[in-house]
Parts: structure tokens; C-alpha cells; sequence
């Protein structure tokens, strides 16, 4: 069983992203177990602030470091990094983290029991907790969000389908060495015309092996086209 708590001072966005599809099926199935924290509830001042000034002067808010090592040490039982087990990612989205690919999803999915997610907000967050607390820091593109948030749903979602079983029977997360740097062939379903849009003719031919060598070729064919990157790249 995977545990993921994700911390946020917004914890409303968070109440249905997670109760469809494979997230809910592998929740139900006792595969994973997700909890979401309210950062504002972990506050001890009268306001509650999450946030405060900067130090030094400058635009903007940063996250105050008290309320997120308060709701660590809670849910791991230290605030120290060198004491966590070796199977606890704490996990801080941010622009400046390594970029999220299927490879890090994969790692996170076979080397973790317990991961937790960080949402930051505002300008930033306190560096004292990427000092202490965080063991990856990760960014999931070059676009700027607004906070950690949506983030967080990208990596659970891609993290969950990787875990054993997450998927049905008729489906599987284990693409063949060949196909995980391809970009998908075209899929064609009823009717065989649609407003005069045929579909393509191998595919209604019953030739297996005619058929996969039109995907695999329309899959490169795709590739070149939209994403040469993907096949300059080094695997994985
Ligand atoms: C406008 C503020 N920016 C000044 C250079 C910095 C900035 C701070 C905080 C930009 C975005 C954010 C909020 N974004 C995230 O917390 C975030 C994020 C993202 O913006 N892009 C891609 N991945 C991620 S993961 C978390």
C-alpha cells in the first residue's frame, strides 16, 4: 500500500480530482491511501498565517517553514531528512525542481511507500524547507502555474497507474522497450464512414501483421512530426 499526503493551504481542490477512474479504483482496491492536509491548520499564531514578507524586501509572499515541518514531523515522525526511511520521498513542486518525465514517475512508483507532496504558493516557499525537509524537488514543465496544486494531480495520477495492479486485466502499464519513446498510432472505432472520413482500409483487413506494421510506421511517422526530440533522445 502507497501512502501520498499532500500538503496545501488550499484543500478544497482537491475534494473530487481523486475519486475517478484508476485513482479511485486503486484507492478502493487498498493499492494506495491518499490524505490531504490543510497547511492552515498546522498555523499557532491568532491569524493563521501561512505566509509572510519576505526577508530582505520584495514583491509577493513566501510560505512560512513553521506550519510544514509542524505537519512533517506529524505524519513521519521526524522533521529531519537523515532520519527518514528509505521508502519516504518528500516531494516539493516547484518551477525549480528537475522536470517530471515517466522515468521519475517509475522511480517514485518502485522505490516508495509513503510520498509526500508539498504544494507551494505565492512567490515561494521558505528555503529552510528545502533545506531540511525535502527530498526531490520536482517541476512538472516550463509554464508557470500558480501554485504546486495542479502539479500534485499530475504526479498521482502518473504515479498510481505505475503501482501493481492499479490497472484492470485489460489493460497494462509495461510498454515494450520499443514503443515508450513513440508517440501513439491513430485509433479508429464505428463507423467505417463518417461524413465521408473513411477508416483506413489495413485496418479493416484482418491482416494482423499488415496492421502492425502500419501502426508502427504511422507511430514514427507521428513521432518525426511532433516530437523529433523524442527520437534524438537516449532512452528513458
Ligand atoms: C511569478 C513568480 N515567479 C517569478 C519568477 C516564480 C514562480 C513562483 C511560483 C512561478 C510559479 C510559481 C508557482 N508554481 C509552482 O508552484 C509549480 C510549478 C510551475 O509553475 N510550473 C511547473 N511545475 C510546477 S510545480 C510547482
Amino acid at each position: 500500500m502507497l501512502k501520498i499526503d499532500v500538503l496545501t493551504i488550499f484543500p478544497e481542490f482537491f475534494k473530487e480530482v481523486f475519486d475517478f477512474g484508476i485513482i479511485r479504483r486503486a484507492k478502493v482496491a487498498g493499492i494506495v491511501e491518499i490524505n490531504i492536509y490543510d497547511l492552515r491548520s498546522f498555523t499557532t499564531d491568532k491569524h493563521r498565517k501561512t505566509d509572510d514578507k519576505p526577508f530582505g524586501g520584495g514583491d509577493g509572499m513566501v510560505m512560512k517553514c513553521e506550519p510544514i515541518f509542524s505537519v512533517i514531523e506529524q505524519i513521519i515522525g521526524t522533521c529531519e531528512r537523515e532520519n527518514y526511511p528509505q521508502v519516504t520521498k518528500v516531494v516539493l513542486l516547484s518551477p525549480q525542481g528537475r522536470v517530471f518525465k515517466q522515468s521519475v514517475a517509475r522511480e517514485f512508483a518502485d522505490e516508495a511507500n509513503h510520498i509526500v507532496l508539498i504544494c507551494g504558493r505565492y512567490e515561494g516557499i521558505d528555503e529552510r524547507v528545502s533545506d531540511a525537509l525535502v527530498t526531490d524537488e520536482i517541476s512538472i514543465g516550463d509554464y508557470v502555474l500558480s501554485g504546486g496544486e495542479p502539479a500534485a494531480v499530475v504526479l498521482v495520477d502518473a504515479i498510481i497507474r505505475l503501482l501493481p495492479n492499479a490497472l484492470g486485466s485489460e489493460t497494462s502499464a509495461v510498454n515494450d522497450s520499443f514503443t515508450e519513446n513513440l508517440l501513439d498510432y491513430p485509433h479508429y472505432t464505428q463507423p467505417r464512414d463518417f461524413r465521408g472520413m473513411e477508416v483506413p482500409e489495413v485496418l479493416l483487413s484482418g491482416n494482423h501483421a499488415e496492421i502492425e506494421r502500419w501502426r508502427r510506421e504511422k507511430a514514427f511517422e507521428k513521432t518525426r512530426n511532433y516530437r523529433k526530440d523524442l527520437l534524438d533522445k537516449e532512452h528513458s
